[in-house]
């Protein structure tokens, strides 16, 4: 199962309280004081681990405790801190911190393997009545409780992070594409709607070049309105450094592919993405389109009309099979070279 967003309660350690206690010796009628502080209750971090790439085990264990420091004891013992609690998610995972309205907001982006972030500080611990002794005051009997630990609802939404996504309508051949592609093996049918969750795909090519590649379900039109299974998985592609139109040019689609493109063009235009990051605007990546299923072209008319709008509108495009692996080659090399290429002033990945 592909989880992208789960809910979690993260709840970080009281410290321990400090401790009122006096020295009891034979020889010394009135001790001073002897009581230790609390120790600090245990804090609670998230951080990107390489072993995971879902977030599916938060789905079925939500909720996290830390440890509370232990209390303060007589003879000045400190009491033990409570042990912190690191949590593992993959690589990729925005952490929001969701206030009681429900409000989300971002606390961090745990993008590289060991990025790290505290989401829950344990409580400090109670000064025990040894700490509170003056020159005025030998027998404090004051101590102090430990503080609370930090209490926390969090949301955690994995973003894929991929350098080449799919799009297109259902049934165009995505799944087909990155199978044909990479070692990815996603469900492929003869039905709309048969990718439900987003597929990665690693593609090698020779001399040691690989990228990722990631297909999303389909989309539709009035995808950015909810329809069909509306745009949730677009937010995957956000960090994409190009983005490869899916069309299918034979009559089995029963749409035109022309008018196709342009649906899906308008879909991506309206995606309000999570942020203002223009780097993150699908409608301004760089794009490619491919035009499959040229094995059962019956209508040449078809891609040749798709052909002329691409040109007019600057988009290289590739026809290709995804069965048969005609014209795939061609476009894994084009995919490369979008890829590789670092645009003007970016910051390196
Ligand atoms: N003839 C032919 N059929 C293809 C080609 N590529 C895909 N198909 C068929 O088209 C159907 C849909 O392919 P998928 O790869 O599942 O399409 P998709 O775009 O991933 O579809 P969703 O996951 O529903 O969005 C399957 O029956 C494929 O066998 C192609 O190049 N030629
Ligand atoms: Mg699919």
């Amino acid at each position: 199962m592909f989880v992208d967003e789960v809910d979690i309660h993260v709840e970080a350690g009281d410290g321990g309280n400090g401790c009122l206690s006096f020295r009891r010796e034979t020889k010394v009628p009135r001790g001073g004081p002897n009581g230790g502080d609390g120790g600090r209750g245990g804090s609670i971090y998230l951080v990107a681990s390489p072993h995971h790439n879902t977030l599916v085990t938060y789905r079925f264990h939500p909720q996290f405790k830390a440890p509370r420091g232990r209390h303060g004891e007589g003879s000045n013992r400190t009491g033990q801190n409570g042990d912190d609690l690191v949590l593992e998610v993959p690589p990729g995972t925005v952490v929001y911190d969701v206030s009681t309205d429900g409000d989300a907001v971002p606390l961090a982006d745990l993008t590289a393997v060991d990025d790290r972030v505290l989401v829950a500080r344990g409580g400090r611990g109670g000064r025990g009545n040894a700490a509170f002794a003056t020159s005025t005051n030998r027998a404090p009997r004051r101590v102090e409780r430990g503080g609370a630990g930090e209490v926390r609802d969090l949301k955690l939404r994995l973003k894929l992070i991929a350098d080449v996504g799919l799009v297109g309508f259902p049934n165009a051949g995505k799944s087909t594409l990155i199978a044909r592609l990479s070692a990815a093996r996603p469900k492929i049918a003869d039905y709309p709607f048969t990718t439900l969750t987003p597929n990665l795909g690693v593609v090698q090519l020779s001399d040691d070049r690989s990228f990722v590649v990631a297909d999303v379900p389909g989309l539709v039109e009035g995808a950015h309105r909810g329809h069909g299974l509306g745009t949730r998985f677009l937010a995957h592609l956000e960090r994409t450094k190009v983005l490869v139109h899916v069309i299918d040019v034979s009559s089995a689609s029963g749409r035109d592919p022309v008018e196709d493109y342009d649906v899906i063009c308008r879909e991506l235009e309206l995606f309000a993405g999570l942020d203002d990051d223009p780097a993150h605007a699908l409608a301004e990546k760089p794009r490619m389109a491919a035009a499959n299923k040229i094995d059962a072209l019956d209508d040449p008319d078809r891609l040749k009309r798709l052909e002329a709008h691409l040109a007019q509108a600057g988009v290289p495009l590739f026809p290709i099979s995804a069965v048969t692996g005609e014209g795939v080659d061609a476009l894994a090399e084009a995919m490369w070279r979008e890829v590789a290429r670092e645009p003007a002033g970016a910051e390196p990945r």
